[in-house]
């Protein structure tokens, strides 16, 4: 009786949450995952009942939608359209990154910001939940072009942001350059210098270690799942996805552990580099990354090891441990059934949601080590965290301190996850584990704050 209650407390808050949220199916697979695990978890606490916390947390505080007018190089007016979702100021400031690709729209937004409340509250830092972005592609623009684009984008922003109210950061299509120009907007409209973002250069104010956090931190998490089957990284093989910053910063830290590297991939394909991609390889893949370039293809062209699968995902390749690191909904329940088939022992995600929800349960159905992004992929806006400590301090730290905070954050992240995460066989379900863990501390601030 009382398991039959729980489950259509689920089934009615997926109806609610689609009926409200028509046409959003990214922001419904993100609340579907969590109303799973946590609602179950809900029943058990007579203090969340009736408290309408998910309800709560399932609907932004403020979602702001806006027009980006700009000039291209040829002289012509280009609109584009500007978002911030912010989604949950309990714990703190909003906070999250801002994305420039063509896929942007609401429901991706929402899904992300959704996920960086519990990331957020995972860390442990006062980080609220907060994502924002346009549908720009940066693909093929002048850097004047882009220049003018981020100049745009902030002169609306910057009315909405502020360092005690919300500090946002890059993500897929915003970096160094990019961060560097809206900071610039900011300051010479807001006159202030603070730090309202995250991912900024050294010389205005940025951290050591916050471009390689998001990586180092997936690997830091990934070594600690495979410690609790007595494996570490060294001489694993490494299937990886993605060719951005998320990717560069793990394969970094594999290759520095031990492990080979034997894919990456980009929206053209994936190449499969027998030799393993580290060394010189990887600084090219760095130089590719910021010329603009992230074609799969090219980067094969100059490494005879290296062969290029055209229009095809890397997750055929028989490795051990697999990390998603390129974008949302790239790891289908096909691609789940090939890895397990294979004998994958661990699969870290490092981008958002990249499993599908049937990809993930057939992950969890065969026992296989499974971390979800919310929680593997935590170190970069930890890094981000730490670089607001430094600048409210007035002070920059080393790289040794920077790194060692982050190595202790994804080792206390872990921890939680199998504290709420562990089942009566011992395996840890660590999509049930981060879910709850990140929902503890934002429903308590929320309870002790009030229906606000
Ligand atoms: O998805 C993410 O966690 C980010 N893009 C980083 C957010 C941040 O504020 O550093």
């Amino acid at each position: 009786m009382e398991h039959y209650n729980v489950e259509q407390k689920i089934q009615e808050f997926i109806a609610y949450i689609e009926a409200k949220n028509p046409n959003e199916p990214e922001f419904l697979q993100a609340v579907k995952e969590v109303a799973i695990t946590v609602i179950p978890f809900i029943a058990t606490r007579k203090q969340y009942d009736g408290m309408k916390l998910l309800e709560r947390m399932a609907e932004p505080e403020r979602t702001i939608i806006f027009r980006v007018p700009w000039v291209d190089d040829a002289g012509e007016i280009q609109v584009n359209r500007g978002f911030r979702i912010q989604m949950n100021s309990a714990i703190g400031p909003y906070k999250g990154g801002i994305r420039f690709h063509p896929t942007v729209n609401l429901s991706v937004l929402k899904f992300l910001a959704f996920e960086q409340t519990f990331k957020n509250s995972l860390t442990t830092l006062p980080m609220g939940g907060g994502k924002g972005g346009a549908d720009f592609d940066p693909q093929g623009k002048s850097n004047m072009e882009i220049m003018r684009f981020c100049q745009a984008f902030m002169t609306e922003l910057c009315k909405h942001i502020g360092p005690e109210t919300d500090v946002p950061a890059g993500d897929i299509g915003v970096g160094a350059r990019e961060i560097g120009y809206l900071f610039g907007q900011y300051k010479k409209i807001r006159n202030e210098f603070t730090g309202v973002l995250t991912g900024k250069g050294l010389a205005y104010g940025g951290s050591l270690i916050r471009p390689e956090a998001t990586g180092y931190g997936v690997v830091y998490f990934c070594e600690q799942m495979m410690k609790t089957i007595g494996e570490d990284l060294k001489g694993k093989t490494f299937v990886v996805s993605g060719f951005g910053n998320v990717a560069w910063g793990v394969i970094k830290k594999v290759t520095e552990l031990g492990g080979k590297v034997l894919t990456i991939s980009g929206p053209d394909g994936y190449v499969y580099d027998k030799d393993g991609i580290d060394g010189e390889k990887i600084d090219y893949l760095l130089e590719l990354r910021s010329s603009g370039n992230n074609r799969a293809e090219d980067f094969a062209a100059k490494f005879p090891g290296a062969v290029f699968h055209a229009g095809k995902r890397p997750w055929e390749v028989k490795c051990d441990v697999a990390i998603p690191a390129a974008t949302q909904n790239e790891l289908f329940l096909e691609d789940a059934k090939m890895l397990v088939e294979n004998g994958v022992m661990c699969v870290t995600e490092a981008a958002n949601m990249p499993s599908t929800l049937d990809a993930i349960n057939y992950f969890l159905e065969h026992k296989v080590l499974f971390s979800p992004g919310k929680a593997s992929n935590a170190g970069g806006v930890a890094t981000s965290g730490l670089e607001m400590t430094q600048n409210s301090i007035r002070l920059n730290w080393s790289s040794e301190e920077v790194d060692t905070r982050l190595k202790e954050i994804m080792v206390g992240i872990h921890k939680a996850c199998r504290d709420y995460g562990k089942e009566e066989d011992g395996y840890v379900n660590y999509v049930k584990g981060a879910n709850i863990a990140g929902f503890v501390k934002v429903a308590e601030a929320m309870l002790a704050q009030g229906v606000v």
